[in-house]
């Protein structure tokens, strides 16, 4: 395969591994968890891998000899930059448990291990991959982990293969299957751990325990750059308002963590117009307020950032959805049997009176998106609904209305983006490329050290590579009960942008300015090499989240 200077340059990069990580370590045990909310259900429903200790890696003087040891690997859901550096560390890392140890990748996601496709993931492989993004090493799906029949499926391949092991990649429904998958097979005595690894680059798979999940800080640096580079276009002709959606599903994280890089005009926290009840018609009213104070000033554009899901936590927005999702958890195949034009007036009659206004009033384009299919976990596919598009167009309206009574007097012509596939197979930061094999060298040390149902955890990652923590945690103890798919399931709890968090907080305090004033900030591309205060910076994020300056 033919690579860029840089390509080649990169490939030879050596992630920094914590220092305890480059000797010998032993496993220290800590407390015993419990799960967030809801403990007996989840007990109950997790008598194997319920309650096990929080685990972190220490230096040890003892030396340990272990036999090779035979792994499987998958990579579940969308991409996330760093994939193929949790698996390089996880290959060093069983290779230096023990020379004659392998590693087989199922391929295109959960789906491999229940139909058998899978590779053994060989030195030359894995040496092709080294710091890249995406996840073609062996490819990613969505496939749901969650019958007996594709357990069972499963065990008889990695029973051929002896696999004592294996390692699920994923975000919070990933890690929840993964836990489930690990919870049968050590009821059965199956003889096969389970190993999760935190990646999204959504950033909702984080708690006191997960610092963050890996991608988020890559991903963020490329939408930070396009928004920088949309901000520097509009400050130099001043004629469009960009309306620019983010990637992130429910949580805010992306684009809050671009806002404060970036320093935009306007931007919109899901989280926050929950908890004030913003009807969709305030956040269009507050858009238009500040597009007509910043054309009292001459200045007829700016940028306006939106996360990917907003639509579900605008109150009167969430009522129809839960309302549509119950509907076609239970009739799907009798609304898909319905004419596309038949649809939208078959659906209103279906809905609650109040829910049936709101629907009605929507765009023919969103009431459409609203009603396609949930993705194999049951979530709204919430990147194919075009709220950028549908904020644009009603912030127009608003504005042409206000000229009419006098209130505005400027031009308003609109831009809109989306930005998500674009950053989330972009080449690891140096950041991410650290994490990812730290996360991955962590999973081999779980394994040899017999351990099932926890999460890879790399923490302290502020502070210098060398100084990282390593160890695992139970993934029970990240779980509480939620409805899919109109049924109560047990899922790790998603972590939203928390409104006392100092990420929000920093962003609360300045935005007043930013909206009124032209202060953007153009952080530029990701650098791989050069001084370590430009290329390996945490997210601001994270570095707000542990009380350090940015
Ligand atoms: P994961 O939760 O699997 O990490 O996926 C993240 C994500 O990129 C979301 O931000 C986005 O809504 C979704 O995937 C898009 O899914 P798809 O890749 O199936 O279009």
């Amino acid at each position: 395969m033919k690579k860029s200077p840089l390509q080649i340059a990169r490939a030879a990069y050596q992630p920094k591994l914590p220092k305890t990580l480059k000797n010998q370590v032993k496993l220290v045990e800590g407390e015993k968890t419990q799960s967030v909310a809801d403990q007996n259900e989840i007990e109950k429903l997790f008598p194997n891998t319920y309650g096990m200790p929080l685990l972190k890696f220490v230096e040890s003087s003892e030396k340990s000899d272990f036999s090779a040891i035979n792994a499987g690997v998958i990579l579940s859901g969308g991409q996330a930059p760093g994939g193929h550096n949790v698996i390089s560390g996880l290959f060093d890392g069983l290779k230096a448990i023990h020379k004659d140890s392998k590693l087989y990748g199922f391929l295109i996601g959960p789906g491999g291990l229940v139909d058998h496709k899978y590779i053994e993931l060989t030195a030359e492989i894995i040496d092709e991959y080294r710091n890249t993004g995406g996840f073609d090493i062996i490819g990613s799906g969505r496939t749901k982990l969650e019958d007996p029949v594709q357990f069972e499926k499963g065990l008889e391949i990695l029973k051929k293969l002896n696999i004592k092991a294996l390692v699920i990649i994923g975000g919070d429904d990933s890690n929840t299957n993964a836990c489930v998958l690990a919870e049968y097979y050590a009821a059965k005595n199956a003889g096969i751990q389970v190993i999760g690894c935190p990646k999204t680059i959504d950033g909702d798979l984080k708690n006191e325990m997960i610092e963050t999940s890996f991608g988020f800080d890559t991903a963020c640096k490329v939408y930070s750059e396009l928004i920088g580079n949309i901000q520097r276009d509009c400050n130099s002709s001043r004629k469009y308002w960009h309306f620019i959606k983010l990637m992130g599903r429910s949580a805010s994280h992306i684009a809050l963590e671009c806002a404060l890089q970036t320093q935009p005009n306007f931007c919109i926290v899901s989280e926050e117009v929950e908890a004030k009840k913003q009807s969709l018609d305030e956040i269009v009213t507050n858009i238009a307020q500040s597009v007509s104070n910043r054309a009292k000033d001459g200045n007829d554009f700016g940028t306006v950032l939106i996360p990917e899901g907003l639509i579900e936590f605008i109150p009167e927005m969430r009522l129809l959805m839960d309302e549509l999702n119950d509907f076609l958890a239970h009739h799907a195949d009798e609304f898909s049997a319905i004419e596309k034009n038949k649809q939208r007036d078959y659906m209103t009659c279906k809905l609650s009176p109040k829910n049936a206004i709101v629907y009605a009033s929507l765009p023919e384009g969103v009431a459409h998106q609203l009603t396609l299919d949930r993705d194999p976990h049951g979530n709204v596919q919430v990147s194919l609904i075009e709220t950028e598009k549908l904020l644009a167009e009603m912030v127009g309206v608003k504005l042409a209305q206000w000229k009419k009574d006098g209130k505005y007097m400027g031009k308003f012509a609109t831009q809109v983006h989306f930005f998500g596939y674009e950053g989330r197979c972009a080449a690891p930061s140096n950041y991410d490329a650290d994490y990812c094999y730290a996360l991955g060298y962590t999973a081999s040390l779980l394994i040899v050290n017999g351990k099932t149902g926890y999460m890879s955890s790399v923490r302290n990652t502020t502070e210098p590579a060398e100084n990282w923590i390593a160890g695992g945690v139970p993934v029970t103890m990240m779980m509480n009960m939620e409805k899919r798919h109109g049924e109560m399931k047990p899922v790790i709890q998603k972590a939203l942008v928390k409104l006392n968090g100092s990420p929000f907080k920093t962003f609360a305090a300045n935005r007043e300015q930013w909206a009124k004033e032209t202060c953007y900030v153009y952080p530029g591309p990701i650098q791989y090499f050069g001084p370590t205060e430009v290329c390996d910076q945490p997210s601001k994020t994270l570095l707000l989240e542990q009380g350090k300056t940015t």
